[in-house]
């Protein structure tokens, strides 16, 4: 029996995932719209905790003041009769054909300023409904022809952008921090800040690097060949997880946003068990919302779009539990330690020791015996047939 989801668990959702129409490069939507009013009740009826949005996703773009207010208000409502809440908010940059070549970053400078001054109205509305985390990916900041777009000038106007914003939003005063999410391509043929790693660097760059952190996306990371759980590790040890977009893809392809899990089964096993027991004191690593960015398959009719939000919220229980039964097990525990991953946390020089004195321990070199070192194994397979029983329920 998969367990049951509750807004303790802080499961949030973007109103662009249960509300895609299923709309692809090669067809039409193949499902009506939703009203984010529906998105909000159907996901609290689950046990959702929350729900996440562009600008756009509420109000579409070109309403009038008036309009705008009207989408707002009924979306108040609709937070207050369920007790939804909207911890992460963010802007649409790329649907639009005047983001075409970018909004922070586009060769066309009115449309770098018209772009700030559409974040920035939107991160006023993001204040005002209590959200702490403000996302930025940016799809269209990129290029397909390596002449068309002078990276490092680019590279400058983005982090003008996000300074900029992040000096705006220290001025007002607002509870809030950044979070810049990834992706190696699509819809541009290559994205700026492609992956983790860039983006960290990237921020090391900023002006209030204190305040931005990462938003990574499973399938994102993973459209790069790179193990996600891994760069969650990273970012962890960086302090810059601020929000995580999970989903499920299979292999290196075109993002594929499949419900969490239903991609790299493993991984995602690995993923829960670092966010959820790998703190210091056993517990959770990452205290901010699990939030899904998923798409409902084009295939499926609305009872399917339910059913995959379900599906998301099941899955992460699930492995939260089977993970919780890993570490528990006494036979995982000993093979944790016969495979010195323990161990791992011992600091290599001893408290005090200089690298001099290494130079000076003669066991440590020329008394070293290789050979040996060399030959025992570290069970590593063991240990991880050990998680997958564990995620089967073979144990
Ligand atoms: C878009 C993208 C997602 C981002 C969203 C935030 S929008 O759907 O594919 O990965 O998280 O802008
Ligand atoms: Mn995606
Ligand atoms: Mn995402």
């Amino acid at each position: 029996m998969a367990p049951t989801p509750t807004p303790a668990d802080r499961f949030t959702f973007g109103l662009w995932t249960v509300g895609w129409q299923g709309r692809d490069p090669f067809g039409d939507a193949s499902r009506p719209a939703l009203d984010p009013v529906e998105s909000v009740h159907e996901l609290a009826a689950r046990g959702a905790y929350g729900v996440t949005f562009h600008d756009d996703d509420l109000v579409p773009f070109g309403s009038t003041d008036g309009d705008r207010d009207k989408h707002i208000s009924r979306f108040k409502d609709a937070l207050a009769e369920t007790g939804m809440q909207v911890p992460m908010m963010t802007t649409n940059l790329f649907t639009h054909p005047v983001f075409k070549d970018g909004g922070f970053t586009s060769n066309d400078r009115s449309v770098r300023r018209f772009a700030l001054r559409k974040v920035a109205r939107n991160i006023d509305l993001a204040a005002e409904l209590g959200a702490q985390t403000y996302v930025f990916w940016g799809g269209r900041e990129g290029a397909e022809y390596d002449g068309a777009k002078d990276v490092r000038a680019a590279l400058d106007r983005y982090r003008e952008g996000i300074d900029a914003l992040a000096g705006y939003v220290l001025e007002k005063g607002y509870d809030m921090r950044f979070a810049i999410e990834p992706k190696p391509n699509e819809p541009r043929g290559d994205i700026l800040l492609p992956t983790v790693g860039h983006a960290l660097a990237f921020i090391a760059e900023l002006e209030h690097s204190d305040m931005v952190g990462l938003n990574p996306e499973v399938g994102h990371e993973q459209m790069a060949g790179l193990n996600f759980a891994a760069g969650i590790a990273q970012a962890l040890w960086a302090g810059k997880l601020f929000h995580i977009d999970l989903n499920g893809q299979r292999s290196i392809k075109f993002d594929q946003d499949l419900v969490f899990g239903h991609g790299d089964l493993l991984n995602a096993f690995f993923l829960v068990d670092l966010l959820e027991h790998a703190g210091a004191d056993g517990g959770p690593t990452y205290d901010g919302p699990r939030h899904f960015d998923y798409k409902p398959s084009r295939t499926e009719d609305m009872a399917g779009v339910w059913d995959s939000a379900e599906a998301c919220m099941s899955t992460y229980l699930l492995l939260k539990e089977r993970t919780a039964a890993y570490r528990a097990d006494p036979e995982v525990q000993a093979a944790l330690e016969a495979s010195g991953v323990s161990t791992l946390r011992r600091p290599t020089l001893d408290p005090g020791e200089s690298l001099e004195d290494l130079l000076a321990d003669r066991s440590a070199y020329e008394d070293f015996d290789a050979e040996t070192a060399a030959r025992h194994g570290f069970g590593f397979v063991r240990l991880n047939q050990l998680a997958l029983e564990h995620l089967l329920g073979a144990r």
